[in-house]
């Protein structure tokens, strides 16, 4: 009695010759030099804060680098997930396993090397972006690393509840109740505060910088042509917190030299009854509210 035949191994499913890489490549690429100029010359002019200061400018720009960078990565995993739901999809009634795969050097070594590649680029971009303009209008604390060169306007910027006042100590000390600033100036904000945290957020300069008591915050930025811009405090300090808003303007230097002139003159029996300039205040009782 002749062996009953052995069973017949399974057909082996038809070999894909699809070439799924150049597939998967050619809308991606499409699809991200598309974005890629929308971001840069669409949507960048409209991104905020604008480009009324060297910071804002910066912020902007540095926006836009990031967003041209994350836009292809995004396409990419967005068209591998679609593109393995429609094509590698099991069929219905289809049972089979798939073939057995351990590893794949050449994607792996792949994967790493670019994503490390823009990891890695893009940290020395923020940090080059950071050090050129000293501090990207961010508070750098009493004793700023990255200090411009010449010499700024100071100007201090004293939180209170529920108000900003400046201090400019190269005039006499004086305070005023608004913010005037000269136009293509080097300013060096001091933020300080007299009770609570406040934090001074002047928007379309890109500045923002916290405002504590007893400490001394060191923001800088370069204004740019005449702005009205928004201040406004970012940092929630009490009933009266969202009141904490106003316009503050850059000016031409003469209209500055004009205004800090009508200022000084102004104030002077305020100004003598103030306590000296000081990079902060401790006022006695410790004043706390809220
Ligand atoms: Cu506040």
């Amino acid at each position: 009695m002749a062996a009953e035949a052995p069973p017949r191994p399974p057909a082996a499913p038809p070999e894909d010759r699809r070439n799924h890489v150049l597939r998967i490549f050619i809308p991606w690429l499409i699809l991200s030099v598309i974005a890629d100029l929308i971001i840069w010359f669409v949507w960048k002019p409209h991104l905020p804060p604008g480009t009324m200061s060297s910071s804002a400018e910066d912020q902007q720009f540095t926006i836009a680098v990031m967003a041209v960078m994350a836009a292809p990565v995004m396409i990419f995993v967005l068209i591998y997930f679609g593109y393995a739901l429609l094509v590698w999809r099991q069929k219905p009634d289809d049972d089979t396993d798939g073939p057995a795969i351990h590893g794949n050097t050449r994607i792996q070594a792949t994967w790493i090397t670019v994503t490390s590649a823009i990891v890695l680029g893009l940290f020395v971009f923020g940090t080059v972006e950071l050090v050129a303009t000293n501090g990207a209008g961010a508070g750098q604390g009493a004793s700023p690393i990255w200090k411009p060169g010449g010499t700024p306007l100071q100007v201090q910027v004293i939180g209170q509840q529920w108000k900003f006042t400046y201090r400019w100590p190269s005039y006499g000390g004086v305070e005023t109740a608004t913010l005037e600033l000269p136009s293509n100036r080097m300013i060096e904000f001091h933020v300080t505060s007299l009770d609570v945290i406040h934090s001074f957020w002047a928007y379309q300069l890109g500045v923002k910088a916290d405002a504590n008591p007893g400490f001394d915050n060191v923001a800088y930025v370069t204004t740019k042509g005449p702005l009205t811009f928004d201040i406004h405090c970012a940092e929630l300090c009490g009933v009266w917190h969202g009141y904490m808003f106003e316009k503050g303007r850059v000016v031409r230097p003469n209209q500055f030299s004009a205004w800090i002139t009508q200022q000084r003159a102004q104030n002077v029996p305020a100004t003598k009854s103030l306590p000296p300039y000081s990079k902060q205040y401790f006022p006695d009782p410790q004043r706390r509210g809220g």
